[in-house]
């Protein structure tokens, strides 16, 4: 635990939870952080993919767990599915978490209504329908058949990178001029987006918005801003979920990550030193040691520094996974998160200025003396779950940015 918590630090770090039992009693807010504290292990969010056959379905999903096309698990690719029924793929981190690769739409003979049908529409939480050239009459059906059913979708255009590439290869632009290039994917772009909207709008759809993106880089095009746009109409638990699970592709992922974990991190801090209260031995401190070990596991996960989604990684950047692994100062690998690991940062966490950090937080909110402990159970998990985090965070950009040097020559 840092011994230079302040006053301000305390204030900063635990706002949310003052705020939250500011408006409501204290039972309530226990409850509904129970319920909320294991939401990556609880909460099911369940994404369709669908369109036309060839447009980039399956690739989608395979971008989405930050796979490549040829890795044991992915989506198969480039091959036209026959089978009607929609494929399930599970996040390589969070099984609750599934994206689904719909069957093409339009190859078969049924209508929106009974495709819907077909494919169990009640259980997605929302749904992207792909095009990688025009919208056909098929997708705005489908469309308006799941806006009748009160279900959102997102028109993702794919394969953009190839019609940039069209374009600069027609106009004969220099490959070395970076001005003419970045002017030519612009131009593209741009003739891209008007015509969706076209395409859309003579569909009968009235203010369409379309997403421009490429299964090969989502750091680029609308990526971003569909991730955005989704997250924004999801409601706020589900929207951590997504948050929390989606590729690393940015620094400011890591940084919405951490924003969505540090109001787990408390949650889970409560919800430990409120249920079974296990004494732990030699300190004057109860919580349930499990939550903490699992609530690090988490973390690590969200972070992409477990061991499989190291792996993922160093198979998409084509970098030997301990080259990445180099970079990881902190963390501990997820088999050294034990509970002896975790009652053994406790132990140094409690004998570090923790009277301080005990009287701080319980002077900003008095009313979590009523928690095991008086409060200093609660104080001293959330600070080292806290720190826990801090650590990942600088972990994972240190790994984001050894995955994006170039390669080293032999
Ligand atoms: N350049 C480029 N190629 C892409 C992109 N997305 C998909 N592809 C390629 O397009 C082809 C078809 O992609 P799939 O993901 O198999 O398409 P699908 O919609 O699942 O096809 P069906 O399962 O047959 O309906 C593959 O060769 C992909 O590699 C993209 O964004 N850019
Ligand atoms: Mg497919």
């Amino acid at each position: 635990m840092d011994p230079a918590l302040t006053k301000e630090t305390v204030t900063k770090d635990l706002a949310e939870v003052k705020f939250a039992l500011e408006k409501k009693p204290f039972e309530t807010v226990s409850a509904e952080v129970k319920e909320q504290s294991n939401l990556l292990n609880n909460i099911t969010l369940e994404i369709a993919i669908t369109g036309r056959s060839g447009v980039g379905k399956s690739s989608f999903v395979n971008a989405l767990r930050g796979m490549e096309d040829d890795e044991k698990g992915a989506a198969p690719t480039g091959v036209t599915e026959t089978t009607m029924l929609p494929q399930e793929y599970t996040h390589p981190a969070f099984p609750k978490v599934k994206i689904w690769d719909l069957p093409g739409i339009g190859t078969n003979k049924f209508s929106a209504k009974e495709y819907l049908k077909k494919v169990n529409f009640s259980k997605y939480d929302f749904f992207i329908i792909i095009a990688s050239g025009r919208f056909s009459e098929d997708d705005t059906k489908l469309a308006l058949e799941i806006r009748k059913n009160k279900k959102k979708f997102y028109y993702v255009r794919s394969k953009v990178d190839i019609d940039i590439d069209n374009y600069r290869r027609s106009k004969r632009i220099n490959v070395d001029d970076t001005h003419e290039m970045m002017q030519a994917e612009k131009t593209t772009l741009d003739i891209i987006r008007k015509d969706s909207y076209d395409n859309l709008k003579a569909l009968g759809e009235s203010s369409p918005r379309v997403f421009l993106m490429s299964r090969w880089d989502l750091r680029k095009y609308d990526f971003p801003l569909l991730q955005e746009t989704i997250e924004k109409e999801q409601g706020e638990i589900k929207r951590d979920v997504l948050i929390m699970s989606l590729p690393i592709l940015t620094k400011d992922s890591i940084k919405k990550k951490k924003d969505a974990m540090e109001s787990l991190i408390w949650k889970n801090a409560m919800v430990s030193c409120s249920v079974g209260l296990i004494p732990l031995p030699f300190l004057s401190l109860g919580c349930d040691i499990a939550i903490v070990v699992s609530t690090m596991g988490d973390i690590c996960k969200v972070f992409g520094l477990d061991e499989d989604s190291l792996n993922i990684l160093a198979n998409r950047v084509g970098k030997p996974v301990e080259e990445l692994k180099s970079v990881i100062e902190h963390t501990p690998s997820t088999g050294m998160i034990t509970t002896e690991f975790a009652m053994d940062i406790l132990k140094r966490s409690a004998m570090w200025g923790a009277i301080t950090v005990v009287e701080l937080v319980l002077d900003f909110i008095p009313v979590l003396g009523s928690l095991y402990g008086g409060g200093s159970s609660f104080a001293t998990t959330f600070y080292l779950l806290k720190n826990f985090l801090e650590n990942a965070v600088k972990d994972a950009e240190k790994v984001l940015a050894k995955a994006a040097e170039p390669k080293r020559c032999k």
